[in-house]
């Protein structure tokens, strides 16, 4: 169904407005995506989201919603015709709200961590850290999907979008760092659920392609370590 009230504040490589963008392709809403430039944020921006100032913000009927966790659930409460996106059980979707809170606690610092790390013994800490971040995401898998495609069973859910919508700054720091996140000896069960889940139509159109976003994450890493990119 075609929604013209609906209005999404974002910017094509942040992870956290990916997960609204899937969740509103999950439920087939239509929707206007303005791009913010984070380096002169918008005044509607400001509006929307005065206690943070970030993105993403979805308006719906003129009301702003932040915090992209938020906007997923608030996406899934709003418009039942489509797929759920949480689990009906409510067991399932405490584990689910568990999971995905431990991706914005532990994975992405972990990502972050490896971008900053100075020097090669702290790049090699950084990443043997993310790596053991990634094997207890691995045994999550296994306990959620229940020998089903996604953490959700058959299709897309919560956990996957809290997780899947980073899968492309993964995808980057393999390849600036030469190294393998999601390996089949450590993480088998990861490695075929990224395939899915990049494949699956409410994320193949909106997914970054990597060797944009690694143009993209040289001169952000650069500002981030205070030295001018290559
Ligand atoms: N916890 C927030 C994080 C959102 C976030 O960090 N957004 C970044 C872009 S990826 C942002 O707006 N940064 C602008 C700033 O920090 O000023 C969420 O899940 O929505």
């Amino acid at each position: 169904m075609a929604e013209s009230n609906v209005k999404l504040l974002g910017a094509w490589p942040s992870p956290f407005v990916l997960r609204a963008r899937i969740a509103l392709n999950l439920k087939h809403v239509s929707y206007e995506f303005l791009e913010e430039n984070l380096g002169s944020k918008s005044e509607l921006l400001l509006k929307s989201n005065p206690v943070h100032k970030k993105i993403p913000v979805l308006i719906h009927n003129d009301k702003p919603i932040c915090e992209s966790l938020v906007i997923v659930e608030y996406i899934d409460e709003v418009w039942t015709s489509g797929p759920s996106i949480l689990p009906s059980d409510p067991y399932d979707r405490a584990t689910a709200r568990f999971w995905a809170a431990y991706v914005d606690e532990k994975w992405f610092p972990s990502m972050k961590g490896i971008a900053i790390a100075d020097g090669e013994e702290a790049k090699k800490a950084a990443v043997d850290q993310a790596i053991e971040v990634l094997v207890q995401i691995e045994e999550a898998f296994g306990n959620c999907s229940k020998g089903k495609p996604f953490f959700s069973g058959d299709q897309i859910g919560y956990l996957d979008i809290a997780f899947g919508c980073l899968l492309a700054w993964l995808r980057v720091s393999e390849k600036m760092n030469g190294i393998k996140l999601l390996d089949q000896a450590k993480t088998p069960g990861l490695v075929k659920w990224a395939e899915r889940f990049s494949e699956d139509p409410a994320v193949k159109g909106v997914l970054p392609e990597t060797d944009k976003l690694v143009e993209f994450a040289k001169i952000l890493f650069a500002k981030m370590r205070g030295t001018p990119s290559e």
